[in-house]
């Protein structure tokens, strides 16, 4: 006799996995030899997948995963050239929260945009959290991101201090599969444990460090949260880096730019010193920011090894 369940892998990174059953258990399973095969020696699950489970009458302890459900999106790793593929750091994820603090660390706008392009790269959508809003006058902390609210990320102002947004972003979250991202010490695992106790992430500037001690491979862990939902706390778009996005992709990642991307003059054109260019008319109209312009520049430079 078979027993048979379906579940969301939320920790591992190859031979034994983590899943957390549709029951609200935690199990170990691994891939059946099946589908070890079909992966063609790639690593084919990932920290996020959807997939269904089997248990023997005889092996009562043992899960195997027979199946992997088809992924809605993935934040991935991807190789040059295409040759050794990509690596799926977390599958199925809603969103990306991108957290900075008001202040300590003081917050850097174009390293915000910088998360930012890699989670369009990705196809996710993104939420800007500005932590620690008790440090900062609320007008002097929206006026530092004021350019990526104006391309319609939405923001939200948040304090564990205070409790400040808590409840608006735990709507947001709850329900959903998220990944946490951002520079360290800006309060993404406090801001977690605050809005949900039962997490007890680990807290303070060694947080990071004291982890990637103690594994070996540090890869993502997924969380459940208590009504439905996950969410991944650090790893996550800061592994995935700009690694294998192409140049020529940048443009796209800007969603302020993307309606004027059409309107240039050449159809190759890369907005930097081309006539008749859209990007930069709006740039010099006011139309588009000259910081998220820096940004593209710099990212794009990087990309083609100007940078
Ligand atoms: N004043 C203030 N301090 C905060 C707030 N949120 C977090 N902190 C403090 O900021 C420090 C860093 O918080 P963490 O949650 O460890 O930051 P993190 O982003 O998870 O850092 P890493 O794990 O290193 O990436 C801790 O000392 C927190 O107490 C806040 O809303 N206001
Ligand atoms: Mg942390
Ligand atoms: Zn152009």
């Amino acid at each position: 006799m078979t027993a048979s369940t379906t579940g969301v892998v939320v920790q591992g990174t190859g031979g034994v996995w983590e899943v957390y059953t549709e029951q609200g258990d935690r199990v170990s399973a691994s891939m059946r030899g099946r589908l070890k095969h079909e992966a063609h020696g790639a690593l084919k699950l990932a920290v996020g997948d959807r997939v269904t489970l089997a248990r023997d009458a005889q092996h009562a302890e043992t899960w195997a995963i027979t199946d992997i459900h088809p992924r809605t999106s993935k934040l991935a790793r991807r190789m040059p050239g295409g040759r050794y593929g990509e690596r799926v750091v977390v599958a199925n994820l809603d969103q990306v929260l991108v957290v900075f603090a008001a202040a300590r660390p003081e917050p850097h706008p174009r390293m915000l945009d910088r998360f930012l392009v890699i989670a369009e790269a990705n196809g996710l959508s993104a939420r800007i959290v500005i932590n620690k809003a008790d440090l900062v006058a609320p007008e002097v902390s929206a006026a530092v991101f004021a350019d990526q609210a104006a391309a319609g990320y939405p923001v939200h102002h948040t304090s564990i201090r205070t409790g400040e947004g808590m409840d608006a972003l735990r709507d947001e979250v709850e329900h959903r599969s998220s990944a946490l991202s951002g520079p360290s010490g800006v309060g993404k695992s406090s801001l977690m444990n605050a809005l949900f106790p039962g997490l007890d992430l680990r807290t303070g500037a060694v947080s990071e460090s004291v982890n990637k001690g103690r594994h070996t491979t540090v890869g993502a862990m997924l969380h459940p949260l208590p009504h439905g939902g996950f969410i991944a706390d650090t790893p996550g778009l800061r592994e995935v880096g700009l690694w294998g996005i192409e140049a020529g992709q940048v443009a796209s990642c800007f969603p302020e730019f993307r309606p004027l991307l059409e309107a240039c003059r050449f159809a190759d054109c890369i907005h930097t010193v081309e006539p008749g260019c859209a990007v930069r008319e709006a740039v010099e109209a006011g139309d588009v920011s000259s910081g998220r312009y820096e940004s593209y520049v710099k990212l794009r430079d990087e990309l083609t090894g100007k940078g």
